[in-house]
């Protein structure tokens, strides 16, 4: 008799084991989906109990820069932030209202792996752009879509 219960029971076991291998995998899309939430909960609410437990549980830094546009160039060559941190970029385009820039980070030169793209600006105006930087160092790089030949730079990623 226990010989044919046993081969029913393997198989729920191996749908268990494919769970299980597809689970991390739906994780780490919701930490990226949690930590924009949570930026722009903070804005909203000043809640003290989080604003404590959010500090020390993801343990991610967070880094302020502002890049200006000016004479179809950044006023940058290299930007250097943290591996994992939230980046927030004052983005000032100081050309003609005609000239629109953007700062878009790639995974290389190519610029064909996209990490963060930011929507183009006119002249005269600014915007804030905010992302999370890449978990693995490395120089990547970053450029103006519609300029990368004259606005572009490396994007330098450091050990945590
Ligand atoms: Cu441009």
């Amino acid at each position: 008799m226990s010989p044919r219960i046993h081969p029913v029971f393997r198989k729920p076991l191996l749908l268990l084991v494919v769970g299980t291998l597809i689970l991390p995998a739906c994780q780490s899309s919701s930490v990226q989906e949690s930590l924009s939430a949570s930026s722009s909960n903070s804005s909203g609410s000043l809640d003290t109990s989080s604003a404590g437990s959010s500090g020390s549980s993801s343990g991610s830094s967070e880094v302020r820069i502002t890049i200006t546009a000016s004479k179809q160039s950044y006023d940058k060559r290299t930007i250097t932030v943290p591996a994992g941190a939230l980046v927030t970029i004052q983005f000032i385009n100081n050309d003609n209202p005609a000239l629109f820039h953007n700062f878009a980070v790639y995974q290389n030169r190519d610029a064909n792996t996209p990490i963060f793209r930011g929507q183009l600006v006119g002249g005269g105006t600014s915007t804030t752009y905010q992302f999370v930087a890449p978990s693995t160092p490395g120089t990547y790089h970053f450029q103006c879509d519609p300029h990368h030949g004259s606005m572009e730079g490396n994007f330098i990623v450091t050990p945590r």
